[in-house]
C-alpha cells in the first residue's frame, strides 16, 4: 500500500465489505448476464453452478461422491465429500474464508487451488452468484473434525459462521431456496437435472452421483466406471455398433488433458459430442476440428497403406469417414476462450495441433493393432463416399429443374411479400385443409405459410441421397433457402427468421411434429441453436360461453374459465384439428403475433436428444410404442 497514511485493518474490512455489496447487489440487478436468463434454464443452473464447484474437488483428486436433492420446499442440497471450505481466517478479508467464497464474485477457485478457468461461458461465475439469487443459503461445512454452519439471505450472512457439532468425514453441504422475487418460476424439472447429471457422471468417472427428488421419491445414482467408453455405449443404445467396444484413449500434453471414445454404428447421422471442462461445446471449435483433421487424415493414410482403399477408389472425405460416426471429446484446457454466437465454441488455436496429433497418434496405433476393424470402418465410408456422390447428383437435377421452373419457389408454398427475414415467418402446415385456412387467416406481408402433405420422410432411417431427392423435403429445403447436406447447408441463407411447426394436437400431429424436428435436428441444427425453430399452440377447446368465445391451451385452462364462467349455459367444443378452424379462428387463436403462445425449440442436452431422435425414429419397433408419451414430454423440455 503506497498510501502515506496506514489504512487500519478496520477500514480494510469495511471497505472490502462494500465491494461485496456491490458485487451481490450487481447480480441482483442483472441476474442474466451471470446466469443467462431468469427462467427455467437460469434456475436450474445454479444447481449446476453448486455441482460444479464440488467436482472442481474431485478434479482435484479430494472428493468421489456428490448428493444432489431436491426438497418439497423447492430448495436444493448438493453435498460432496470433499475437504471442505476452508473456514480460517481469510488473511486480508478478516473473514472466514467461506464467507468470502460464498460472498464474492468470482473467489471460488481463486485461492489455494488449481482449478479450470472457465470464463466466457455461464460456467464458473462462483457459488456467491447462486447464494445472491437464493431467498436463503445454508452453507455446513465438515472439517477439522467438525461442523461448521451459516445462513445467508439473498446474499448477506444473516448469523456468524459457527461450530455446531462434531464429525470425522470432511465435506461439503450447500443448500439453497433461489429467491422468488428473481425467478419467474422456481420449480425443478427433474428430467432437466438427471440429464445433465448423468452428462457429468459420464464425464467424471471417479465421481458417483446420487440424485433424489423428495416430491416424488424418485433415486438416481450414476457411477460410470468406464467414462467416456460407457457414454458412447449409452449414446448408442438401439444402434448396431460396428465393433465391439469404443476405441478409446486419454493423453496430457502441455497442459492439454484430451479424452475420446469412437464407435461406428448403423446410422447415417454423425453425433460427435465435445467439451471442454465438463462444460458442452455446442458449436464445437478448435478440439473439435483438430480431431476431424486426424480422423480423416488416419483412415486415409491407413487404408491406403494397408491397400484397402483400390487405385480407382475416391479419396474419403471427411462427411464420408463421419457417416454413422458416434464419438466423445473431452479436454480440459486452463484458460479456454469461448467464442460464437452462443459463447460455446472453443477458441484457443493452440488445442486444434494437439488434439491432432494426440489422435493421429492414437488411432494409428489401433488401425496398426486392428487392420480387420479398419477394413470394416473403411468399407463403411465408401458406402457413405458413393452415396454423396449420388446426392450431390440428385442436387444437381434439382437445380437444374428449378432454373427452369422461373423464380425456384415452390408452388405449394404461399410467401409473404415482405423478403427481410429477420421480420418473416413461415408455418410449416399439416395437411391442405388446414394450410387452406392458413393460407386466408394469415397477414400475408410476413406470413408464409407451407402446407405438408402427411408424414414427411423419416430422415432417421434414410441416407442424405434419398433424402435430397425425396420431393416433399426438397420442397422445404427450397422454401426455406438454406440448401441441405455438409457443406451445401447455409442458416445465414434461411428466408424466414420464425420457423413455426403447426401440426394437430392428436397422436398423427405429434409424429409428424417429430419428423420435423428429427430433420432439423439432423440437418439443420443450426437453425435450433439459433432459435429459429418454433412450435405453434393451437387450442385444444373452444368455449361457448352465450356470445362470448373463450378458447383454452390445456385442461388447466379449460377449468380455470369454467369456473369463472356459470357453466350451465356453456358449450364446449374439442379441437381435434387445426382443419376445424376457420381462417378467422386460426389466426385469432394461433398465428396473431398479439395473442400468440408459440414454443421456441431449443436443445439444452444435445447428446440427449441425439440418442431420443434415433430411439424414436430408428429401426426397432419396440422402444416406438413409447413414442407419443415420450415425445410429447420431449416437446414439453424443449421449452426450456
Ligand atoms: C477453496 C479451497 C479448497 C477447497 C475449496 C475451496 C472447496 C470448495 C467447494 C465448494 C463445494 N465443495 C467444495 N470443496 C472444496 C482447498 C482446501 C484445502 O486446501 O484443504
Amino acid at each position: 500500500m503506497d498510501d502515506k497514511k496506514k489504512r487500519t485493518s478496520a477500514e480494510i474490512y469495511d471497505a472490502k465489505k462494500i465491494t461485496v455489496l456491490k458485487g451481490l447487489e450487481a447480480v441482483r440487478k442483472t441476474p442474466a448476464m451471470y446466469i443467462g436468463d431468469i427462467s427455467s434454464r437460469g434456475l436450474h443452473h445454479l444447481v449446476y453452478e453448486v455441482i460444479d464447484n464440488s467436482i472442481d474437488e474431485a478434479m482435484a483428486g479430494f472428493c468421489t461422491k456428490i448428493q444432489i436433492t431436491v426438497h418439497k420446499n423447492n430448495s436444493v442440497t448438493v453435498q460432496d465429500n470433499g475437504r471442505g471450505i476452508p473456514v480460517d481466517l481469510h488473511p486480508t478479508q478478516k473473514r472466514p474464508a467461506v464467507e468470502v467464497v460464498l460472498t464474492t464474485l468470482h473467489a471460488g477457485g481463486k485461492f489455494d487451488r488449481k482449478s479450470y478457468k472457465v470464463s466466457g461461458g455461464l460456467h464458473g461465475v462462483g457459488v456467491s452468484v447462486v447464494n445472491a439469487l437464493s431467498e436463503w443459503l445454508e452453507v455446513s461445512v465438515f472439517r477439522n473434525g467438525s461442523i461448521y454452519h451459516q445462513k445467508y439471505e439473498r446474499g448477506f450472512p444473516v448469523s456468524k459462521l459457527k461450530k455446531i457439532g462434531s464429525k470425522k468425514e470432511t465435506g461439503t453441504q450447500i443448500q439453497f431456496l433461489p429467491d422468488t422475487k428473481v425467478f419467474k418460476r422456481v420449480k425443478f424439472n427433474y428430467d432437466t437435472l438427471l440429464q445433465r447429471i448423468r452428462e457429468l457422471a459420464f464425464l467424471n468417472s471417479s465421481v458417483k452421483f446420487i440424485f433424489k427428488d423428495e416430491n416424488t421419491g424418485q433415486k438416481d445414482e450414476f457411477h460410470y466406471k468406464g467414462g467416456l467408453v460407457e457414454f458412447v455405449q449409452y449414446l448408442e443404445t438401439d444402434r448396431k455398433p460396428l465393433f465391439k467396444n469404443p476405441v478409446y484413449f486419454k493423453a496430457a500434453k502441455e497442459d492439454v488433458d484430451i479424452e475420446i471414445a469412437i464407435q461406428y454404428d448403423d446410422t447415417y447421422a454423425e453425433s460427435i459430442f465435445t467439451y471442454v471442462n465438463n462444460i458442452p461445446t455446442i458449436e464445437g471449435g478448435t478440439h473439435l476440428s483438430g480431431f476431424k483433421a486426424a480422423l480423416t487424415k488416419s483412415i486415409n493414410t491407413y487404408a491406403n497403406k494397408n491397400n484397402i482403399l483400390k487405385s480407382n477408389d475416391p479419396p474419403l472425405s471427411g462427411e464420408d469417414v463421419r457417416e454413422g460416426l458416434t464419438a466423445v471429446i473431452s479436454t480440459k484446457v486452463l484458460e479456454p476462450q469461448f467464442e460464437g454466437q452462443t459463447k460455446t465454441k472453443l477458441g484457443n488455436s493452440e488445442v486444434r495441433g494437439i488434439v491432432e496429433s494426440v489422435t493421429t497418434e492414437e488411432l494409428g496405433n489401433f488401425f496398426e493393432q486392428n487392420p480387420s476393424l479398419l477394413k470394416k470402418i473403411v468399407d463403411k465410408c465408401l458406402l457413405a463416399a458413393r452415396a454423396r456422390e449420388a446426392a450431390k447428383k440428385a442436387r444437381e437435377l434439382t437445380r437444374r429443374k428449378s432454373a427452369l421452373e422461373g423464380s425456384g419457389l415452390p408452388g405449394k408454398l404461399a410467401d409473404c411479400s415482405i423478403r427481410d427475414p429477420q421480420h418473416s415467418e413461415i408455418y410449416l402446415v399439416e395437411g391442405d385443409s388446414a394450410g387452406g385456412s392458413a393460407k386466408q387467416g394469415r397477414d400475408r406481408r410476413f406470413q408464409a405459410i407451407l402446407p405438408l402433405k402427411g408424414k414427411i420422410l423419416n430422415v432417421e432411417k434414410t441416407r442424405l441421397d434419398k433424402i435430397v431427392s425425396n420431393d416433399e423435403i426438397r420442397t422445404l429445403v427450397t422454401a426455406l433457402g438454406t440448401g441441405i447436406g455438409g457443406e451445401e447447408f447455409d442458416p445465414e441463407k434461411v428466408r424466414y427468421h420464425k420457423v413455426i411447426i403447426m401440426t394437430d394436437a392428436d397422436v398423427d400431429g405429434a409424429h409428424i411434429r417429430t419428423l420435423l424436428l428429427t430433420f432439423f435436428f439432423r440437418y439443420m441444427l443450426e437453425l435450433i441453436q439459433l432459435g429459429r425453430i418454433y412450435i405453434a399452440q393451437p387450442p385444444l377447446y373452444r368455449i361457448m360461453n352465450g356470445k362470448e368465445e373463450l378458447y383454452a391451451y390445456d385442461d388447466e385452462e379449460r377449468e380455470e374459465i369454467l369456473n369463472k364462467i356459470k357453466r350451465s349455459s356453456v358449450n364446449i367444443q374439442r379441437y381435434k384439428g387445426l382443419g376445424e378452424m376457420n381462417p378467422n379462428q386460426l389466426w385469432a387463436t394461433t398465428m396473431d403475433p398479439e395473442k400468440r403462445t408459440i414454443l421456441q425449440v431449443t436443445i439444452d442436452e444435445a447428446f440427449e436428444a441425439d440418442r431420443i431422435f434415433n430411439i424414436l425414429m430408428g429401426d426397432k419397433v419396440e422402444p416406438r410404442r413409447e413414442f407419443i408419451e415420450k415425445n410429447a414430454k420431449y416437446v414439453q423440455n424443449l421449452d426450456v
